[in-house]
């Protein structure tokens, strides 16, 4: 396993980028954090195929070779887990104990959804439109096997620029990743980013499977089944990379980066704060609609000791970060602000 990757669950394999191996805009695919519900399913690129079926004109079975043959795009998209900072969330939740590190960036190629929507035709009566992995098992609260599955409203599918993507910078998927063919859904937590995808069935009937209405829902205060909001888009945020939590820096100039992301809009403005009040960081790179995008901040730090870091996203929405977690019991969404303890010598 690569050493820039922190493992959090070994099988199935959930494992995070270390932060100080955040380097580019775009993460390498070896140390692209890892989320697996099941086992990797071992798939055979020359017998599977991938067949859309449901409320269509005409079904529809795509080998690997049709689905390349078909016109392709390339977008530059942050996957984020809805877990992500869940292990700072206070009293502790179950679940994967993700510090910040369950984010990551890829350039995906791939078809876009429409087009195949295009190609089967869908029809008037449907309302959305259902993703299945391959991947199987039984899990947690439940004794029977199933696969991971996920839908989206039909506006959604067909409005979010979703990609069937085949490549990740520019190689073939890997195993972890969804090979041979996964959604990318931009702007939306990752679950909704179906990987070692099978079926996609067009229904015309709300889909009510294990991962779109027991986990990745936002609960009330009635606990299990009081779900007040299923997790779309992602909530706006922003991590400190450099320096980490507590390294130990010199006096004078104090150089800080990270990174900003919202699935809401653009990101307008990154604070941050050292101790004595918010300064604006510089915003680098393009902005990409779907990716985050760094930034960093040169301060003259002149006092010793302990000093606490901190940064605050803004998007073009005007949504920006909490300072206290919003907590509820299955640990999602927490987009709260970072604080980076850090210790100041002369
Ligand atoms: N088939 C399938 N798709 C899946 C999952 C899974 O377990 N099985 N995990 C989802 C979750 S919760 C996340 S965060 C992303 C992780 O994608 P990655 O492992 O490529 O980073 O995949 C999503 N798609
Ligand atoms: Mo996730």
């Amino acid at each position: 396993m690569n050493g820039d990757l922190i493992v959090r669950t070994a099988t199935p394999l959930c494992a995070e980028t270390r932060l100080s191996a955040q380097v580019g805009l775009i993460t390498p695919n070896d140390r692209f954090y890892v989320r697996n519900h099941f086992s990797v399913p071992r798939i055979d690129a020359d017998s599977w195929s991938l067949s859309v079926h449901g409320h269509v004109r005409r079904h529809l079975t795509l080998t690997l070779a049709d689905i390349r043959r078909l016109p392709s795009q390339s977008l530059l998209v942050t996957l984020e887990c809805a877990g992500n900072g869940r292990s700072m969330l206070e009293p502790s939740v179950a679940g994967e104990p993700w510090d910040l590190g369950a984010v990551s960036t890829a350039e995906w190629t791939g078809v876009p959804l429409v087009e195949l929507l295009d190609r089967a035709g869908v029809a008037g009566a449907a309302r959305e439109v259902v993703f299945r992995g391959v991947d199987h098992n039984t899990t947690g609260d439940r004794s029977d096997t199933f696969r991971f599955e996920r839908s989206l409203p039909i506006e959604a599918a067909q409005e979010s620029e979703a990609l069937l993507a085949y490549a990740m910078n520019g190689e073939p998927l890997s195993p972890n990743h969804g090979f041979p063919l996964r959604l990318i859904v931009p702007g939306w937590y990752a679950m909704a980013s179906v990987k070692w995808l099978g079926e996609i069935a067009v229904t015309d009937q709300p889909f009510r499977g294990y991962f779109q209405a027991d986990r990745y829902v936002i609960e009330g205060d009635g606990g299990a089944g009081d779900v007040v909001e299923p997790l779309t888009r992602v909530r706006v945020r922003s991590v400190i990379t450099e320096p980490e939590r507590g390294d130990v820096v010199r006096r004078g100039e104090l150089v800080i980066r990270g990174y900003a992301w919202s699935g809401n809009g653009a990101i307008k403005r990154v604070d941050v704060d050292i101790g004595e009040g918010w300064h604006v960081a510089r915003l680098l790179d393009d902005a990409h609609p779907y990716a985050w995008r760094r930034w960093e901040i040169t301060k003259r730090v002149d006092k010793g000791g302990r000093i606490t870091l901190r940064s605050r996203a803004t998007d073009s929405n005007g949504l920006t970060q909490p300072e206290q977690a919003a907590w509820n019991r299955l640990g999602y969404a927490n987009n709260a602000i970072q604080t980076v303890p850090i210790e100041v010598f002369d």
